[in-house]
């Protein structure tokens, strides 16, 4: 793995899995199911175990399917991190552009919110929506970093927050975007 830190000091940009980081709090990139899929998600899933599809289900039973935008909490099971906090990006072309970036933005805001509210202090992301989801990657880069940033902002008690890129491309545009101010 690789790291900067970026210009606003809480934002670290990593190259790597996000299966493999310590933070309290990872970020899946799931689907409304929350039954597991390809992608992150399934790497979240072989990475943390049985015990995460376990929790995802009963939160199932209890509030049904997780919408776009929304996020739950969960056991990071034998991974590094404390809870995993799956959010539902938004399908590309499913919606309007601008409803689109609205939802993509609501799913950085709303586990960060979800984070506080269960005393998590360091949250990783990987980059929602950009892989089987469609979402334009720099699109993508600059909703979620503008989210992250104003959310920032606002709270006082995250202290740590992780862009995870695995592949390349995602890794330039948000060193372009953080590192480079561009
Ligand atoms: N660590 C960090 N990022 C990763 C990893 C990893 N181990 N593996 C892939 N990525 P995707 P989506 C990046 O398709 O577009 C699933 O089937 C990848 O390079 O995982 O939100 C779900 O169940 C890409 O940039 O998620 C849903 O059905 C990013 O993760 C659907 O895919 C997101 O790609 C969600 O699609």
């Amino acid at each position: 793995m690789s790291s900067y830190l970026c210009g606003m000091e809480k934002i670290k940009l990593i190259r790597g899995d996000i299966t493999k980081m310590e933070a309290d709090a990872v970020v899946n990139a799931a689907n409304s199911s929350l039954m597991g899929g390809g992608g992150v998600d399934g790497a979240i899933h072989r990475a943390g175990g049985p015990e995460i599809l376990e929790e995802c289900r009963q939160i199932r039973a209890e509030c049904g399917k997780c919408p776009a935008g929304q996020a739950v909490i969960t056991t990071a099971g034998k991974m590094p991190s404390r809870k995993v906090i799956h959010t539902v990006g938004p399908i590309w072309g499913q919606q309007n552009e601008t409803e689109s970036d609205r939802l993509l933005a609501d799913c950085y805001r709303n586990s960060l919110l979800l984070a506080v509210k269960n005393g998590m202090k360091s949250v990783a992301f990987p980059n929602i929506s950009t892989g089987v989801y469609g979402f334009p990657k720099e699109r993508a880069a600059r909703v979620a970093t503008e989210a992250v940033k104003a959310f920032l902002a606002e709270d006082t008690s995250i202290e740590h927050v992780y862009f995870v890129c695995f592949d390349e491309e995602n890794y330039r545009i948000y060193e372009a975007l953080l590192v480079n101010n561009q």
